[in-house]
């Protein structure tokens, strides 16, 4: 299977995920000005939504949307526990969780990644992510560790990842004590180190 990537971009998300599941895969980087992937490929004609992560599983068959493909990867290892089982309340918490980080917090981070953005925007969409860390510090500080009480899961990996972004984008961990621990833990992991070497950005 071939993962298509852009460095640190949210397509980190699955590359962590492949990488804690030990699975062969190979990585495509695309440009994401120009669609075009380091193969001289146009990445639209791979993904007609032109954006990444996109995972080519065979068969003329790519997975897109991030959270459809950390589930999907993680459904093929039940032995990882990185997902719960399908049809659990615990599932229903992840997928939950996961809802909440793409539609809340990953978009709440998009002025800040365009440069046309103003900086009235760009201060709005601080606030706005600060906002979205006030619940996810709640459940931090509720479950002690991870986001779900039975533990480790795809989604503190799509968390981490987006979590990551806050340095670049000027937002202060300081008032989110229990995002700072999750984000450093998530960090320390063997696969993540492995993933951010492979995409260089460490
Ligand atoms: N709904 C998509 C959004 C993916 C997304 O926002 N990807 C960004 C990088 S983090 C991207 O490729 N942006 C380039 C573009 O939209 O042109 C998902 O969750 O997978």
């Amino acid at each position: 299977m071939k993962l298509y990537y852009a460095p640190g971009a949210c397509s980190l998300s699955p590359h962590i995920v492949l990488s804690e599941l030990g699975n062969q895969f190979d990585l495509e980087k695309v440009d994401l000005a120009s669609k075009q992937t380091e193969r001289q490929v146009d990445f639209t004609s791979v993904n007609p939504k032109g954006y990444v992560p996109a995972l080519d599983i065979g068969n003329d068959t790519v997975l897109t949307e991030g959270v459809a493909i950390i589930q999907y990867l993680a459904d093929q290892a039940p032995e990882s526990a990185l997902v719960p089982k399908v049809g659990t309340v615990s599932r229903g918490l992840l997928q939950g969780h996961l809802n909440y980080l793409s539609a809340e917090l990953h978009k709440s981070f998009g002025p800040l990644f365009n440069p046309n953005s103003s900086e009235h925007d760009r201060a709005q969409a601080r606030k706005n992510v600060l906002g979205r860390y006030d619940y996810l510090e709640t459940v931090l500080a509720a479950t002690g560790n991870w986001l779900l009480k039975d533990g480790f899961s795809v989604a503190d990996i799509y968390m981490f990842v987006l979590v990551n972004w806050s340095a670049h984008c000027e937002i202060d961990l300081a008032n989110h004590p229990e995002i700072a621990r999750h984000h450093a833990q998530v960090l320390a992991r063997p696969a993540t180190q492995a993933a951010l070497k492979a995409e260089g950005l460490i």
